[in-house]
Formats: C-alpha cells, structure tokens, sequence
C-alpha cells in the first residue's frame, strides 16, 4: 500500500471533503489482470488502481486508444454502467469497441463500471460533495440487471414490541464492496501457497458514509468492517483426491504473467495430471502474445488442444503431448476477417469441425480439420436473426453435431442454430447478461447462465418437443431458476444454496445434474434436471468460474471447477457413492496450479497460478464426443461412461 496516498486521502476526509482537491480521472482500460480500468499510481489503493474520488460535474475518461501507449488494447471492449446512485449519469455502448469514452458525473454517490464481454473488468469512482464525513456511496444504488437497492435498512423493522429504528449496511453492497476490492487488487487474490496464513484482502481503510439522515450510517474503517464481516480463514495445504482421474486437465490460467509477455498480455495453460494430481506442465505462447487464453477443447482422437484468447484475435493449435504450438489464426486470417475476443471452442461430433465464438462480433467462426490436424476457415455463422450485436460468449454443441447454442451476452437472448439448415432457427429472451450454457446429453434441454440475473434459463433443446418442454418449442424459455432465492440481499441471511454473477453451467454426461460456478458468491451451485430446481452448494473460492466434467476412475465423474481470483483447481466429488443424489457432494481434493519448474515455454514471474477460466479434461466423456474416443482411452472407460446417456452401447 501507498501509505503516503492513503494518509493523503484520510487526511482529507477528516478536514472535511472541501479539501479534496481531485479533479477529472482517467481510466485506461486494458488488458493487465487487476488493472483492467486502470487509474494510475496515483490512485493506487493498497495495490489496487481502479478507484477514483472525484467531485460533482468532474468528468470521467475512459481511454482504450490513445497515441503511443503501448496498452492499446487489441481486444474489444464495452464500458458499461453497473452500479450508480439513483438518478445518476450512465454510459453504455450496443457494439464492443476500442474507442474513447468520457461522462460527466453530477450525481454524489458511487458508480462502478464494468466490460459486458469481460465482466471481471471493473473500474469505480465515488463523487463525493461536501459535508460527509468520510467516502458517500449514495441513499440508493442500482445494480444493472437487478434493480434499485437502498444502502441502509432498519434493523429493528417488523419487530414485536417495536423498537426505535437502528439502521446497518445493506448486505449486498458489503458484498459488492468486497468483491470490487478482491477482484481488482491482484495482491488480494487467494494464493493456496501460503498454508497456514489468513486469507485477509486488504481494503482501503477509509471511512464510508451509506445512506443520508436518520437513515445514514457511517463506517469508520471500511478495511476493518470488511474484514471483520468476511475474511480472517485459515489457508490450509490442499490435498490429492484419494480416487484417480483418467488422463489430464488442462486450465486456462489466464491472468498468470510471464517473462516473455508485457502484463497486458497475460495468460498461461497449466497442465494437470488427473492421477499424480500436480501442475506438470505451463504453455504461455510468448512469441505469439497469447492474450488472456480462455478456454480449450480437444480434438476427437484428443492429439490436439484448441485454445482461444479473449483478449485478442487469435485461435491456437496446440499438441496435446508437448504443448507446442502447431497453428495460429490471427487477425486478419479468417477468410481475410477477424475473429474479435475469441472466447469458446467446441467441435462437431459428426464433422469434427471445431466452432468458436467471436464475443466481440456477432458471429461464430467455422472451421474444417484438415487431415493434418490443422485448421481451414469455412466461415462466419451469423448469431442474430433480428439485428443487433449479439457478443456470443459459451456456446454448447448438441450431442448429435446437429445444432449450437449460444448466449448472446449483448442481447439478452440465446441463440439456437441448426446445423441441417444452417440457419438460425430461433433466437429467445433468456435474461441479463446470458454468458454460458450447457446442453443435455440428448439435447432435450439446454441451460443459460444469466450473469447479470443471477439466474439459470432452462431451454427448450434442440431434439425437445411441445409435449416434453412444458407447452415450449426448441430455442423457447421453459423457465428461470432465480439463484439468489436463497438469499436475503437486506440484511444477508441465507436459508440454502446460493449462486450470484453464474458462469459456465455444463450438464453431467449422463444429464442428472448442471453443476454452475458463481463468481460473487464464491459457491458452486447444483441443479437437479428432473426437477429444475437448485438441490445443493458447495464453497468455492472468489471469482468462481469454469466447470467441466471429468472421468473418475471405476465409474462415475468429478467436476473440476477453477476460479478467476485463486489458484487451485478444485475437484468435485458431486455424487461420492454415485446414488443419483448430491447431498454428500463434496471436495474431494484440489491441485494448486503454481509451478515454477515443470516444462514450460516462457519464465513466470507474476500473479502464479492466478487467473482460472477455461478447464478442459482429457479424455473428453461427454456423450457424443466419448463414443468418438480411441480405443486406448475408451478401454479405461467403465461401460457407462462409455455409454453415458444409455443409448449408444
Ligand atoms: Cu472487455
């Protein structure tokens, strides 16, 4: 921390905020993990750089190319309202861009902002005026998706015999607060190396005032109040699951840095062996700025990884055996196109062709495999069929290679493509900000994550019918499952599992459960697909994110599940005794991807381990790609696995 800075700051609160002499900001938005809305060191909050106090009708500036600086990004950006007080200024953008942007800011209170394509991407300012002692967030805050929140509430409400009002924080904006400082202050990220330390983030330790009036309530040291409500765990050394995996996982470690890269380009794979259960290999691809890699899937005989990079324009092809690059399709190389923010890859199990999502555009890009194992562009596959920039993000392919679903994170909607026709065959509201899915294993439903709804969207599949989708047809909303219904946003009670910010949400191969990571609440949430309801949570770790499934080794399968802002990839024994039910789920181990020593291709010299996203297990089991296995690999299969939706013995 930058005592001199804080001092400074605190200093200024207590004389009163007439004295605080801050003017316009900029924030330069980037690629750096952490530093994504980056103010400068001048705002450098205890390691931290994405916080602003500035003063009403100040104006913000939000910089992504500006002559000569070498953080232009290559990627594409939103910069998008998601937190202000009621009745403040917004700004939002329908296209992802790399433009400037710039908002004069009257309203006292706080504001946050955030990329709709990389929504860990976050950037704050407080407008402060005067007469507060310490740091106003506002009465009223309106979180995008959800709605308008008051900061305080009575504690005393409802009670019997009514007690005088006695007002606290809102719980929500607690949580708000201490995810904003987590996920933007890379020193306050979870590091499974420090056994036997206390994970406390470090806050600014300021003092906030929530609310104004008899509602007001001050906080005399937000760092205190924080840590105090929330942190204080003891890390402990991480053990191997008793019972083996088959083959390997491998992770997208996308905000380590390396040697050979500028912080801007970030991003590493970590390869993990699924029986010696340690990070046994790091592919950073140095010479190709591999910016932010994202997610990978595997082709059919598994030889080849494909692996994207959000962050940037390129798709890779990697060799499963020693991590070496064999292609790379960049700018400019799709057919003479650009693939902007590549984001998801999956392959077709009838034509192995291999899709991934261009997050940035409003289109798919298409691949054919050449007998080398190297791939041709065959085209865009347009997402939208009523305009509009649909940003796809995690996109499913159906069991039969016969159509993709999409989450069209800029438009609300999901997208259902048929492959026979290669047309659009429907596209439906889903809810705010939908970024993945996952499909049944014989595509009678499928499942959309809502980032911003913090809900499940439960699809009608592509093989679904009126009479199985509850009156829907393909592509149409069967239901949501709200998962924050568990939860009390005033006062932070919670009476069952739990789930906010959802990402990736795939569906067990044999189709009884969707396993779902959740980014702000830190919690792995399961739903029961016979019923459609959330049966079970598991404790995760912050920024909880990627989910796929793996063989276990005898039958059955585990969930291994990575985080963004910690660096261990936990592994999920959902069903221990593989009775159908998830009330004995549990961790069954975890591997710290932090390795210094292994194989590598580049020298990693930050933020170890840090970063997880995209997780891929090889050998793939899902139904429809495992039937496309070698012999090699299906031999240590157990009959179900090979089978796994019972109709393909
Ligand atoms: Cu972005």
């Amino acid at each position: 921390m930058k005592c001199s800075r804080m001092l400074s700051l605190i200093g200024g609160l207590i004389l009163g905020t007439t004295q605080l002499a801050f003017a316009d900001v900029t924030f330069t938005v980037n690629d750096t993990p952490g530093h994504w809305f980056d103010a400068g060191p001048t705002w450098d909050l205890g390691g931290g750089r994405s916080l602003a106090i500035i003063k009403p009708g100040d104006t913000v500036h939000f910089n992504q190319t500006v002559p000569g600086d070498p953080r232009n990004v290559e990627s594409r950006h939103t910069v998008t309202s998601l937190i202000w007080p009621d009745g403040g200024e917004t700004i939002d953008q329908d296209m992802a861009n790399t433009k400037n942007h710039a908002v004069t800011l009257n309203t006292e209170g706080l504001y946050v902002f955030v990329c709709k394509l990389h929504p860990y991407m976050l950037g704050a300012v407080i407008v402060n005026g005067e007469g507060h002692e310490g740091l106003y967030l506002g009465d009223n805050l309106t979180l995008l998706g959800v709605g308008s929140v008051p900061t305080t509430f009575d504690v005393n409400a409802g009670t019997n015999p009514p007690q005088p009002p006695s007002y606290a924080p809102t719980n929500v904006w607690l949580r708000a607060l201490r995810a904003f400082f987590i996920v933007t202050t890379p020193s306050n990220w979870k590091d499974y190396t420090k056994v036997g330390q206390q994970y406390k983030p470090a806050y600014p330790p300021v003092p906030v005032v929530l609310g104004s009036g008899p509602k007001q309530v001050n906080v005399a040291n937000l760092n205190a109040a924080l840590q105090g409500a929330f942190d204080g765990e003891i890390i402990e050394k991480q053990q191997k699951p008793r019972q083996n995996g088959i083959g390997e996982i491998w992770v997208d470690t996308q905000y380590e840095l390396t040697a050979g890269k500028e912080e801007w380009f970030p991003g590493t794979i970590t390869v993990v062996s699924a029986t010696a259960w340690d990070a046994k290999r790091k592919i950073a691809l140095p010479e190709q700025k591999m910016n932010n890699g994202h997610n990978m899937w595997a082709s059919h005989d598994q030889e080849q990884i494909y692996q994207t990079e959000w962050h940037g324009n390129s798709t890779y092809v990697l060799n499963r055996h020693n991590g070496k690059l064999l292609q790379e399709i960049k700018e400019g190389q799709y057919g003479g196109g650009t693939c902007h923010d590549p984001a998801h890859v999956m392959t077709r199990v009838d034509t192995q062709q291999v899709h991934v999502t261009c997050n940035g555009d409003n289109y798919v890009a298409e691949f054919n495999r050449l007998p080398s194992g190297l791939l041709q562009f065959n085209g865009f596959l347009d997402m939208s069929n009523n305009g509009g920039q649909t940003q796809p993000h995690a996109h499913w392919m159906g069991h039969d290679g016969k159509s993709m679903v999409t989450p069209n994170s800029n438009t609300n909607n999901s997208t259902l493509f048929d492959f026979f026709t290669y047309t659009v065959k429907s596209q439906e509201e889903t809810g705010p900000l939908p970024i993945a899915t996952g499909m049944m294993p014989d595509g009678s439903k499928y499942y959309v994550s809502n980032y911003l709804g913090h809900s499940t969207s439960v699809m009608c599949g592509p093989t679904g019918s009126h009479e199985t989708c509850n009156g829907k047809d393909p592509g149409e909303k069967i239901k949501d499952i709200n998962l924050l219904e568990n939860y009390n946003p005033t006062t932070g009670d919670i009476n069952g599992p739990i789930g906010g910010f959802p990402i990736q949400t795939p569906v067990s191969p044999d189709g009884k459960f969707v396993i779902i990571g959740n980014t702000l609440t830190g919690t792995i949430t399961i739903i029961d697909t016979q019923k459609d309801e959330l049966v079970a949570m598991v404790p995760c770790d912050p920024g909880c994110h990627g989910v796929n499934f793996g063989a276990k080794k005898g039958g059955g399968y585990y969930a291994y599940v990575t985080s963004k802002f910690a660096n261990r990839l936990i592994v999920l024994d959902y069903d221990p005794n593989n009775d159908g039910k998830v009330d004995d789920a549990v961790i069954a181990g975890a591997v710290v991807l932090v390795n210094d020593n292994g194989p590598k291709d580049d020298t990693i010299t930050g933020n170890r381990g840090q970063g997880g996203q995209g997780v891929l297990p090889v050998p793939n089991v899902y139904n429809g790609w495992v039937q496309q296995l070698p012999n090699g690999y299906k031999a240590q299969l157990t009959p179900a696995q090979r089978n796994p939706n019972g109709t393909n013995p």
